[in-house]
Formats: C-alpha cells, structure tokens, sequence
C-alpha cells in the first residue's frame, strides 16, 4: 500500500499537502451549447471519477475571455495537468506561456489551437475537415439524379470555432467539383438550437429561389431549423434535404420521423483517451501529438437500427 502510495505521489510531480495524492486536472469546457457537449462533458466527468483523478472543472459559456481566466486558475492552483477545449482557434499563445512557464503540460481535446505546437503535449479530437466532406459527399450522392441547379444553405458553427473553419472547408472542398452545387447563404447559428432556427427563419424570408439543401454544421442548429422549416409550411426531409453532423439522439429522432437525411458522426465520449493521457503525461511519457477518434455517417435508412444503441 505504502509503496502505491508513494508511487503515486512521485507521479503526480509535485507532492500534495492536503494529503490527497491523486492527480490534479483543471478542465475548461466550451459551455453547454449542444447535446454533443452534454455528453462530452459526462464523458470526461466520468472518466475521471473512474481513473480517481481530482477533476476541476470550469464551464465557460461559450466566452473564451472565461476559458483563459479558468486556465490562469489552474495555474494559480498548481494542478498536475491542463486540458481544454478551445471555443475558437485564436488568441491562445499568452496563456499558454503562462502554463508552459509554470511547467504545467496542457492537452487540448476537441477543438484546437492555431499557436506554437510546443505550448501543448497533445490534440485529441476528430477531423473536422473529413466530416465536412462526408457532408459533401452525401449530398452530391443524394441529388445525382437530378441536372438543375442544387440551392444550398449553410448554418455554420461558432464564428471562429475549429470545427466551423474546417466543416465549411472539407463540404466546400468536395461540392466545388460538381458547378450545379451552390451556397446561396451561409451564417453562423453558433451551434445552438436557438440560433439555428432564428437564422434558417430569416433565410426562408429573404430568399426567392427555392432552397434545395440545409447544411447545418451541427445536428442541433438542424434540429432548431426543422422548426423554421416547418413553420413555413415546407417539409424538412422531403422538400428541404438537410444534413448535419455530431449523430446525437435528438438527430436520430428525426431521422425517423423523416425530418432530417443525414448526420456524420462526431464522437463526444473524449473522456476515457483524456483521462489515459493525463496519466501518461504525469509519468513523463509523451502522448502521440494527435489522436484521431474514429467516425461514420448515419442515414434516414440506417437510423432504426442504430438509435437503440446510442449512448446520447
Ligand atoms: O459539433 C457541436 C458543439 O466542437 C465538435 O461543438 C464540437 C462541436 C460539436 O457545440 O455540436
């Protein structure tokens, strides 16, 4: 026990004094703007109640001004490790020196960075360019048949967001191949539900062409558009095709009731590979620079049988 014990403490770096050794994580969440981010936070609350980690967890509201001042907390705090998920890309460099002078190791999950690689030990977290252009591909799958034009219109994810930068690149990348694909408009609903339905209710307003896609850069913004959709008399699903992206419940729910066509998976459940890294880099072992989660498409074909087995 005692040679655990102190194993343990030698882990951790520095000694504890409040006779707890186990390993300190500050967490710095988004906010809670999703189901995706629901369930990315019980992930990681999860895991470290298994691994027996002290977790700190800060939730930031979708404000990077709170996320940079739950950091400088940690650093106050001397815990062991820093993990977060950066709601925008920018502006990070600071308070990463911070953390790198006081020594503290930093993983970045979900979302990254564009900062000096060397102010962090690792990125976990999916390829938000690849989902983009399952996006692409499904659509030009889905209107192959047809010659006219296909009018598209784009929610897009949190203004300066990772995953907002990139879903657009990867879905542009792949419909710019065929001239009949058209973004008509595009802004951003920052990934809520709330602002989803706002912003597709003033693109069925302003526009006079008929909208033939929805690309909602996240299920909830295409959940909150269903409403806009409908409330203007058109059927989301049937006259309106919508794809989206995260496959959270709500998106299979209405897949099967026939509202929305399909969703490309964006794993939330970081938790067990966070925690595993936070372990590894108390050791002193380094963690791989990037880990990729693995990720499908799911259909209004395919939704029956996979609902069951969701998680969230
Ligand atoms: O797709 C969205 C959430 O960063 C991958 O953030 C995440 C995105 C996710 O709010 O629903």
């Amino acid at each position: 026990m005692l040679v655990i014990l102190s194993a343990a403490a030698m882990m951790t770096g520095c000694a504890r004094n409040d006779g707890d050794d186990r390993i300190r994580l500050g967490f710095s969440q988004i906010g809670a703007e999703s189901e995706w981010r629901t369930a990315n936070s019980e992930s990681i609350k999860s895991a470290a109640a298994t691994m027996n980690i002290d977790l700190r967890f800060a939730d930031a509201q979708q404000k990077q001004e709170n996320q940079i001042k739950a950091l400088r907390t940690f650093i106050a705090q001397k815990v062991d490790v820093i993990a977060f998920s950066p709601v925008v890309e920018t502006g990070w460099d600071t308070v990463l020196q911070e953390a790198k002078a006081a020594k503290i190791p930093v993983i970045l999950t979900d979302r990254s960075v564009t900062a000096d690689p060397s102010l962090y030990v690792g990125f976990i977290g999916s390829d938000f360019v690849e989902e983009g252009r399952k996006a692409g591909r499904w659509a030009l799958d889905h209107f192959k048949d047809g010659t006219g034009d296909v009018n598209i219109v784009e929610l897009q994810g949190t203004v300066g967001a990772g995953p907002a930068i990139d879903r657009k690149k990867g879905f542009e990348e792949i419909i710019s191949t065929n001239p009949r694909f058209k973004i008509i408009r595009s802004q951003s609903g920052d990934f809520t539900r709330a602002k989803g339905k706002e912003v597709m209710e003033a693109f069925l307003k302003a526009e006079t062409r008929k909208i033939d896609l929805l690309f909602a850069h996240n299920d909830d913004m295409a959940i909150g558009a269903i409403q806009a959709i409908e409330e203007a008399g058109i059927k989301p699903g049937r006259e309106l095709a919508i794809v989206s992206i995260d496959a959270v419940k709500g998106a299979f729910e209405a897949m099967i009731a026939g509202k929305l066509n399909a969703t490309i998976e964006c794993n939330p459940l970081l938790g067990p590979q966070l925690m595993t890294s936070v372990v590894e880099v108390v050791a002193g072992r380094e963690i791989p620079k990037r880990i990729v989660v693995d990720e499908q498409v799911f259909t209004m074909e395919t939704a029956k049988q996979h609902i069951q087995s969701r998680k969230y």
